[in-house]
């Protein structure tokens, strides 16, 4: 694995998903402006990239690239945050409506490497679906457009799929490895520090490695990768609460905690063009809203 930078922690937020609801957490953004919104100030705590679901004015999550691209232009025209949008999209959405969002050229995209077995919402029963021929072409697909793929993995068997895909040509170097931990009964491993170590002495090598874990284990997952020289990613999407029976008021105040703890462990989050420089994607220059005036970033 490449460790980053030793005074440096990568910061995503995941804001919404496909199975959040106002009933779970009224946290929750399930429109387009609540989660433009929630990106900016995930963006103001110290996020570097956001992982976008898009959702309907319905609330119904939706692969449409038009609804990608309004949440896009929202979100940019404050910060220069790296957008990863999610081809994992909703129960609710064909293998073509999920990698529709490919077309509204955010600068990296989740690619998820199996399939998985959903738990929850309307979809729970049915099979998240991620065969090998959609995980080649998907990856093709971003590669001609110049989008870097997150590629998520959830146990030790999806490491093949990364090893097919670097076989083949169709991710480059430096590789962006995602590590889903905690969905229990769903096909990922569980979410332990022993299990982080196990996954990561599979990848191959020039893999740069993002933690995410589940629920309470987001927090002591993600501190784990942080003192590791991981990226991290926080966020509802992944888990509501703050502490147990206390639900966390934004995506923001799980980055904020990340950004406190990193800073305590003298680092400090990276800035969007600093993780563009590190997963070798190109500097955006076009000045933003936020990025003008602000002091903090
Ligand atoms: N819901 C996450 C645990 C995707 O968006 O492509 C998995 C995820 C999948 O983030
Ligand atoms: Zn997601």
């Amino acid at each position: 694995m490449i460790a980053l930078p030793r005074d440096k922690v990568v910061i995503t937020a995941c804001v919404t998903g496909a199975f959040l609801t106002k009933e779970m957490t009224p946290a929750a953004p399930v429109v387009p402006e609540e989660i433009i919104q929630a990106a900016r100030d995930a963006y103001d705590a110290g996020a570097a990239i956001i992982h976008i679901h898009a959702r309907d004015r319905d609330t119904k999550p939706t692969g449409s690239k038009d609804v990608f691209r309004e949440i896009h232009e929202g979100i940019r025209e404050y910060c220069d945050v790296i957008l990863q949008d999610s081809t994992g999209g909703g129960a609710n959405l064909s293998m073509e409506e999920r990698i529709d969002c490919l077309n509204a050229l955010p600068e990296m995209a989740s690619l998820n490497m199996g399939t998985l077995l959903r738990t929850m919402g309307s979809g729970a029963g049915t099979p998240f679906m991620n065969p090998t021929p959609e995980i080649e072409q998907w990856a093709a697909r971003m590669q001609e457009l110049g989008i870097k793929p997150e590629m998520e993995v959830y146990s030790h068997a999806m490491i093949r799929d990364v090893e097919n895909l670097i076989a083949k040509g169709l991710v480059e170097k430096p590789y962006y490895v995602n590590l889903v931990m905690g969905m229990a009964y769903q096909g990922a491993v569980a979410a332990t520090p022993k299990m982080l170590s196990s996954l990561i002495e599979f990848l191959p090598q020039d893999t740069i490695v993002n933690v995410t874990a589940t629920a309470a284990a987001q927090l002591p997952l993600t501190t784990i990768g942080t003192v590791t020289g991981c990226c991290i990613r926080v966020g509802l999407e992944d888990n509501i609460y703050y502490r147990r029976g206390q639900l966390a008021t934004s995506s923001a105040q799980l980055v904020q905690r990340a950004a406190r703890i990193a800073h305590e462990l003298h680092k400090e989050p990276a800035t969007p063009n600093e993780t563009r420089h590190i997963l070798g994607l190109t500097p955006l220059q076009q000045p933003t809203a936020r990025a003008e005036t602000s002091t903090s970033r």
